[in-house]
């Protein structure tokens, strides 16, 4: 599966994911092609969206203490639903949609998490920490909604100033 990192401004970016019913052999083509798409980034998330694909999917690849990814921990969520969130946490979030930018966002700090896997069985997680953090961003992509549309109007601003400025650059360098 040919798959490319849908970039911010990007309307695709804004459209809300619709349910996965079926899980079947194109559904794990596609979590095989975002996982690669994702690594090959130095990603730690991702979500079908920024493939180009509106399905309710994301993937998790949190790093472990010595800093490795490994494909044991990758985390597939399928048609993933909060049903409990508590505290607050800031991070300073980036996403393969929005290259080069990152900013602080706040988020829950602790959350439980029902979803399907793969072949549709009814999973459980509760999370805190960069897996809790990372999970709320991607399940944000769900519904159409980046980090960059959390930020403040004058951060927002800056923001676009920024990126406009960046990708002018970038336009040129390649020519
Ligand atoms: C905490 C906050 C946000 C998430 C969502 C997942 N975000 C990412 O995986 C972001 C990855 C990323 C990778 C980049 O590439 C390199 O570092 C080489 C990057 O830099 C550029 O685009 C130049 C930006 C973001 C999870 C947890
Ligand atoms: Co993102």
């Amino acid at each position: 599966m040919n798959l490319n990192i849908v970039e911010y401004p990007d309307k695709k970016l804004k459209e809300k994911s619709l349910k996965v019913e079926l899980f079947n052999e194109e559904l794990h083509t596609l979590l095989d092609g975002m996982y690669n798409v994702m690594i090959n980034s130095n990603g730690i998330g991702l979500a079908a969206i920024q493939v180009a694909h509106a399905k309710r999917v994301l993937i998790l690849s949190i790093p472990d203490e010595e800093g490795e990814q490994n494909r044991e921990d990758l985390i597939e969520m399928i048609n993933p639903l909060i049903t409990k969130k508590s505290g607050e946490s800031v991070y300073q979030e980036g996403c393969l949609s929005v290259p080069s930018f990152y900013e602080d966002i706040v988020r829950y700090e602790s959350i439980s998490v029902n979803y399907q896997d793969r072949d549709g069985n009814t999973q459980k997680i509760e999370a805190d920490g960069l897996l809790s953090i990372a999970i709320q961003h991607e399940m944000d992509h769900l519904e159409g909604i980046l980090f960059i549309d959390r930020l403040s109007y004058s951060r927002r601003k800056k923001f676009e100033k920024e990126y406009k400025r960046m990708q002018k650059e970038k336009k040129s360098s390649k020519i």
